[in-house]
């Protein structure tokens, strides 16, 4: 495991963040209960005095912590062999945001290009995390309509049956995370982007926008 020091005596803002507490373990036991649980522990925070381990289903970063909450004497470290330089892990799988904006049908390429798809979400969990690792706040100034703060395209769309939402792999979506009134096909809507707030229209494919690719661990 490596060290993150620019993390260390931050905690991640959420409880679906953990897997587990474990108490009056050694740093070491500690590691090894993570790698115990590979695939999906990526991390932990580790305190010598209180000898408390967290485990964690994620890498920290800015969005997911809260600074103005600092404890002292907690170790942040990582394991380092999850998913490609770039990609984030969570749970098991690993994501990658590509900025470059681009109509649908050619994010979904790109990302099949890495071995990947554009991103699937299956749990609100996921649908959280995504947002706050990979997207920028809302600024109310930058969305006085909603819609121009929906800049990211996910892998749902109807293309094939109207109002029927698969994602890529021909699944059906089983969690979804409709922004009110959506969706409303305007204008032969038939590709899912996801907003700053985590909610979801349907636009028109040919409109450009940033992606998100998923993996599963290899
Ligand atoms: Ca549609
Ligand atoms: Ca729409």
């Amino acid at each position: 495991m490596t060290r993150d020091e620019s993390f260390d005596n931050l905690r991640p803002l959420h409880s679906l963040y953990y897997i587990v507490t474990l108490k009056n373990i050694s740093r070491s036991w500690c590691a090894l209960q993570c790698s115990m649980h590979q695939y999906l522990c990526r991390a932990i925070l580790y305190n010598e005095d209180l000898f408390s381990c967290y485990l964690l289903n994620c890498y920290q970063n800015e969005r997911l912590v809260d600074r103005g909450r600092i404890d002292g004497g907690w170790e942040f470290w990582i394991q380092n062999d999850a998913c490609p330089t770039g990609w984030v892990p969570f749970q098991y799988h690993c994501y990658f945001l590509n900025k470059t904006t681009v109509p649908w049908s050619q994010a979904k390429v790109q990302c099949e290009y890495h071995g990947a798809y554009l991103l699937e979400i299956d749990s609100g969990e996921e649908n959280t995390w995504a947002m706050e690792t990979f997207l920028p706040l809302w600024n109310a100034a930058d969305c006085s309509n909603w819609w121009d703060c929906c800049e990211c395209w996910i892998g749902a769309t109807d293309i094939e049956i109207e109002g029927m939402f698969t994602w890529t792999s021909h699944v059906n979506i089983s969690f979804s995370n409709w922004y009110a009134r959506q969706p409303d096909n305007l204008n032969m809507a038939h590709c899912v982007r996801i907003c700053r707030n985590g909610f979801w229209d349907d636009t028109s494919c040919h409109r450009n926008n940033t992606f998100i690719c998923e993996m599963v661990y290899f």
